[in-house]
């Protein structure tokens, strides 16, 4: 029989494109060319979908230089290999190269249009199946306000925080102060749907209040103001799907940013930063790594993801657990901090990538 045709899409109209093509990078070089036939499939920050060189190795950062994915190599066309729907059509005018059917598409990337879920609709759509979590939990992992609700709802422990919205800090100024300064100080505005860590600001006193809520609409209408937990240890944990049964997960890691990052900002996060240390495993009392564990796959089951989540907690000094977010969509060059808690958990990068493959491989798309 044929190998399945695995498509690794990658770039995207998003801040995140040159983090997406760094990713793919490393996929591309991980992926078992014994098991899978690949196709490198880059979206150009015009839109344009490509199929790019398979050359991993042009696709590592050079310095502080990110790659991007070339907007004039050929367009492509991707064919469903259960339903035969093409999946992109590019201009009219354009002839594009049909790369022939895909069993499975690896997304690296934020929806086409910066917003998550899209893509996974799109293939959902198409009768294609991909990696990673479907259109629902794709897009709540994006929305950081729907998240809280969603994690409070099946009775797991949040940050305290509050929605402001651009049209109601503009029309009640002085209300929205108010509800800001009863949430208490410090506490943090971030903007609620952003690809990485852009717009975040800590406000210390009322006074940072315009300045921080201005910051993150930068970003995104819509704001979060989150109490700070103040002496906490930051601590995630890699949650894996399986074929069948509940999600296993990885031995935590702490991150620990230092004094002058004032929280894990988008810099520490991709370009490994000296400021950034982490602890994998984590050095965690045994019960509170096993609660710790317990509840990131309540998380994982709370949003219904699947394929992968990174669920990032803060540990109280007292031991309590706080849920800070989800992740449907870590960092995932061999460097992040996903793969390196399940590499310290006797799972390898590839190993890693074929698990994930293997995953998507055998989703129910409710076709036949
Ligand atoms: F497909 C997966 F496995 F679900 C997946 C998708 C996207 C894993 C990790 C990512 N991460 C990224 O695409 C990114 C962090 C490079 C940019 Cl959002």
């Amino acid at each position: 029989p044929r190998k399945p045709r695995v498509a690794v899409v990658f770039g995207g109209r998003s801040s995140e494109h040159g983090i997406s093509c760094v990713t793919a990078g490393s996929v591309l070089a991980a992926i078992d060319r014994d098991a899978y036939d690949v196709v490198p499939v880059g979206i150009a920050t015009d839109g344009r979908w490509v199929l790019e060189a398979d050359e991993p190795a042009r696709l590592a950062i050079r310095g502080a230089e990110l790659p991007a994915v070339d907007a004039d190599r050929s367009p492509v066309a991707l064919m469903s290999a259960t339903t035969g729907t093409d999946l992109v059509v590019a201009e009219p005018t354009a002839v594009p190269s049909v790369i022939g059917e895909v069993d499975v598409v690896f997304p690296l990337l934020h929806g086409p249009w910066g917003e998550d879920g899209t893509l996974q609709g799109m293939l959902e759509m198409a009768g294609v199946r991909y990696v990673g979590s479907g259109v629902l939990a794709s897009a709540i992992g994006m929305d950081k306000a729907y998240m809280k609700v969603v994690l409070q709802a099946a009775g797991l422990p949040v940050t305290p925080g509050i929605v402001v919205t651009r049209s109601e800090w503009e029309h009640d100024p002085v209300g929205t102060r108010t509800r800001v300064e009863e949430l208490g100080f410090p506490s943090f505005a971030k903007p609620a749907r952003a690809g990485s860590s852009m717009g975040i600001s800590k406000v210390h006193d009322a006074s940072e209040v315009e300045f921080a809520l201005e910051e993150a609409f930068r970003h995104d209408p819509k704001v979060l103001v989150e109490q700070s937990m103040e002496g906490a240890r930051e601590v995630e944990c890699g949650v894996l799907g399986t074929v069948e049964g509940p999600a296993e997960t990885s031995r935590p890691g702490e991150v620990r940013t230092g004094g002058d990052h004032e929280f894990y900002d988008f810099e520490a996060k991709y370009l490994a930063d000296q400021h950034t240390e982490i602890d994998i495993p984590a050095d965690l009392p045994a019960d509170v790594e096993q609660q710790l564990r317990a509840m990131a796959v309540r998380a994982f089951d709370a949003l219904s993801c699947e394929g992968l989540a990174r669920v990032d907690f803060f540990v109280m000094p007292d031991g309590a657990l706080v849920i800070n977010e989800l992740n449907t969509m870590p960092g995932f060059t061999p460097t992040s901090m996903y793969p390196q808690m399940w590499a310290a958990s006797g799972l390898s990068y590839p190993a890693l990538v074929d698990r994930l493959v293997q995953l998507a491989l055998r989703r129910d798309t409710g076709l036949r």
